[in-house]
């Protein structure tokens, strides 16, 4: 499947003819696929999107902003509730100073980095919860 999507270009269509040992082989899979199944696959090119580097699920495509922490924090009460986060990213996303992981639920993403910046689980996030995990510098946080 992977060589035959090579070199593709958007709006292109192809058939792939992949042949059992490069398929499910000659076991198949139990009420799916048949033994020594030939896959037979109409595929199009529908859209290309640059993807993130391996383990990223946000990436700033410019400079982090520096006040970032009050600049999510909307309403200015030191805490960085789920809406605020989302607004937040959604903004940057549609600004394109941010990309998402292409092929995932976006909402999905942002909750998950959400809840690895609220360390205590509490629903909210703050001043020294986000510098904390800023410090760590680990994969898709921002
Ligand atoms: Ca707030
Ligand atoms: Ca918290």
């Amino acid at each position: 499947m992977e060589d035959g999507l090579m070199e593709m270009c958007v709006g292109e269509k192809r058939q792939l003819l992949i042949p059992p040992h490069l398929a499910y082989g000659e076991r198949g899979v139990t009420d799916q696929v048949p033994g020594s199944a030939v896959m037979l696959f109409d595929v199009e090119l529908i859209e290309i999107e640059e993807g993130l580097p391996e383990g990223y699920m946000f990436i700033w495509n410019d400079e982090v902003p520096p006040g970032l922490f009050a600049e999510m924090d909307k309403d200015n009460n030191g805490e960085v509730e789920p809406s605020e986060f989302t607004n937040y990213i959604m903004q940057q996303v549609n600004d394109g100073k941010g990309r998402l992981a292409p092929g995932f639920d976006a909402y999905r993403i942002i909750d998950n980095m959400f809840s690895n910046q609220d360390r205590n689980g509490d629903g909210k996030i703050t001043e020294e919860e986000f510098k904390l995990k800023a410090d760590e510098a680990s994969h898709d946080e921002l």
